[in-house]
């Protein structure tokens, strides 16, 4: 059942995936994720992030024309928290995307906001490992990089891409806390509009600040994604920094840092699961009072609330 199972998959059947991953995302695939988990590690994943409207989706279809010529299959995930809309493509995405729509070695998943806090993380992490169980050759994950989930999305991959735009200079300053922190390669898109080499300047700035003394710098490219200028560069530098990654040794250490991330984060909502189904019963608004809010800090009431250590 098993080998049957990673055979059609592999086979490049994309129902099968769709349905794996629908499963996932419905909580119902516990066991087949947990078989198929094993056979996901040869796939290269690669975080495409930066602000809404930089240009992440264009220049993703145009990654995947690079990736295609080299007859290379890859898998698209694309996060967006606000939406609502799960399962297929989110509407603008499948426009940018859909000259890919009809070719079997590329498959495209919009994950929408769905449970709750850290879930679309801990959710997006098992659909990249479905994906890649299949044998695509890449994974590229869009996301806006901005808040805790999507944070815990771009910790979680091979190497991040931080797509940012002219018009991001005052926000670089802010971003530093953010996905610009994660970023092994910098593009500056939009350079048909004026102030890109200014954007590009900042962020030298920044790197050679940052990462002084590692064994590298990110590199900062231009591009304009709706021309595709600019952005065999950008794939060329991504293959050359997984391949730096991999022969460094830094690779395997990254991906057991996540793993390692990952298991804390799975125990946290475990834990957290139990509690709320095991001790507290009906709302938790009914066990607090008024006077108590008042009286008791929050930590204290969240002491009452937590059964006794044995
Ligand atoms: N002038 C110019 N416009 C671009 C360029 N790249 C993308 N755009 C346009 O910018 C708009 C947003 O592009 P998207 O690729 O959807 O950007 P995105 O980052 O995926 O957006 P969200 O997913 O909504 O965050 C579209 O109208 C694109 O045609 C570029 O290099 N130059
Ligand atoms: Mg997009």
């Amino acid at each position: 059942m098993k080998k049957d199972l990673i055979a059609k998959l592999q086979d490049g059947n994309s129902n099968i995936l769709s349905n794996l991953i629908s499963a996932v995302e419905n909580g119902h695939a516990g066991k087949q994720y947990c078989e198929l988990y094993p056979y996901s590690h040869d796939t290269v994943r690669v975080g495409i992030t930066g602000p809404p409207g930089a240009g992440k989706s264009t220049l993703i279809n145009q990654l995947i024309t690079l990736i295609r010529n080299e007859n290379k299959s890859v898998g698209i995930i694309s996060v967006d928290p606000t939406s609502p809309f799960s399962g297929g493509a989110i509407l603008g995405d499948r426009v940018r995307m859909n000259q890919h729509a009809l070719d079997p070695d590329v498959f495209i998943r919009s994950m929408g906001s769905r449970g709750e806090m850290g879930g679309l993380a801990r959710m997006t992490h098992q659909v990249a490992d479905i994906i890649a169980s299949s044998g695509k050759d890449i994974i590229l994950v869009e996301t806006i990089g901005v808040g805790q989930a999507e944070a815990e999305i771009i910790q979680n991959v091979d190497m991040t891409v931080v797509v940012l735009v002219p018009e991001s200079g005052d926000d670089i300053q802010f971003m530093k806390s953010g996905p610009v922190e994660y970023g092994d390669l910098f593009v500056v898109n939009k350079a048909d509009r004026e102030g890109s080499s200014r954007v590009a300047a900042i962020l030298r700035d920044y790197v050679s600040d940052a990462f002084e003394g590692q064994g590298y710098t990110p590199e900062i490219l231009l591009s304009t994604a709706t021309e595709g200028e600019g952005t065999s560069e950008i794939y060329k530098q991504c293959l050359g920094f997984i391949n730096y990654l991999k022969e460094s040794g830094n690779l395997k250490l990254r991906r057991r840092n996540q793993y390692l991330s990952r298991v804390r984060n799975n125990v946290r909502d475990e834990l957290e699961r139990r509690f709320w189904t095991e001790n507290i019963t009906g709302d938790i608004a009914e066990l607090i009072s008024d006077d108590d809010l008042r009286t008791y800090s929050p930590s204290e009431t969240a002491q009452r609330l937590i059964p006794k250590e044995k």
